[in-house]
């Protein structure tokens, strides 16, 4: 007998997407050589809204690096996507430094259906292409003592102007274990809406771990390492107290600023409630079931 389990990110495209999208991103996905064979099997799975619309989504955006307001787009434009090399290293047994396409088209990549959660209570959902996390760490053959992955995005203050306040302890830093590295949820963007990743979303490398409050998913990637103790990102280091290390959204844990109870759905009126785990509870509660850490939810 053939059954096979759905994973939740597997939806059926044109029941979350308006049509001439739909075909849109089915022409790129078919022409683009570096975005050859998404996998991504679609079954019928119900997501609780549809995809929020591109136009919302690039207009409503944290990216410190070139904005303090939401509307960093128009200065993410300075960023050059390429060319662009991405450096793994650290505690593996096969460091690299490594072409973005080259990497695309190694890594093969699919295509699904992320809902984002923002720690300021705003959420979306987002169809990104890419490919899991778990590939690239199988790939660089962590050595035993590696714990955790450090992901470093660029630096340059020439593009993005607010890079030179010192108040900020750029280059943006953010790190997983190596368990929720291999989690299959875990998911690394080259593309977005059937497209090559736009600058203002973190191109050409981001991560997205929909399980976790937003700032986990770091954008412009540049630097991936492989760790022994516990990498302090960016936010930590700027206000401990506020941005933890695990960051998993609970709606009974309040942020010091935002209550965590309920959420807006970007271009949705209304508020709805936050679900734990960003409704991905089944896939990734597993992972924290033996640790008792009182800071796994913020
Ligand atoms: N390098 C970098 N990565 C980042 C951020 C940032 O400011 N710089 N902001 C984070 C936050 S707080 C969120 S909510 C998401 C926002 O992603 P979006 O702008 O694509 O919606 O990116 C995350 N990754
Ligand atoms: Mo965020």
């Amino acid at each position: 007998m053939l059954i096979r389990l759905r994973k939740s990110w597997e939806l059926p495209e044109s029941c979350v997407t308006p049509q001439r999208l739909f075909f849109n991103r089915r022409a790129f996905l078919a022409a683009g050589a570096a975005l050859a064979a998404p996998r991504a099997i679609r079954a019928g799975v119900p997501l609780d809204r549809a995809t929020t619309p591109e136009s919302v989504t690039t207009n409503y955006n944290n990216f410190v690096e070139f904005s303090a307001s939401k509307y960093a787009a128009a200065k993410a434009a300075a960023l050059k996507p390429r060319p662009w090399t991405v450096s793994i290293g650290g505690l593996c047994a096969k460091p690299r430094d490594v072409d973005i396409d080259a990497l695309i088209k190694e890594m093969n990549v699919e295509e699904r259906i992320y809902r984002h959660r923002c720690v300021e209570a705003w959420s979306m959902v987002v169809p990104w292409t890419g490919f899991a996390l778990k590939k690239l760490v199988a790939a660089a053959e962590p050595k035993p003592e590696a714990k955790y992955i450090r992901f470093e995005s660029f630096m340059d203050p020439q593009v993005a102007p607010f890079q030179k306040q010192r108040v900020y302890p750029f280059p943006y830093v953010e790190g997983l274990t190596l368990d929720e590295a291999n989690n299959d949820l875990a998911f690394l963007v080259t593309g977005a809406y059937g497209k090559p990743l736009q600058n203002v979303f973190g191109a050409p490398l981001r991560l997205a771990t929909p399980w976790k409050y937003g700032f986990k998913s770091i954008k412009s990637i540049q630097r991936i390492s492989f760790v022994s103790e516990r990498p302090q990102s960016f936010w930590e280091k700027l206000q401990g107290d506020e941005y933890g290390f695990w960051a998993n959204v609970n709606p009974d844990v309040p942020h010091k600023r935002w209550s965590q109870a309920t959420e807006e759905w970007l271009g949705v009126d209304g508020r709805h409630p936050t679900l734990l785990f960003n409704g991905y509870a089944q896939e990734v509660a597993g992972l924290y079931k033996n640790l008792d850490d009182k800071t796994l939810f913020f």
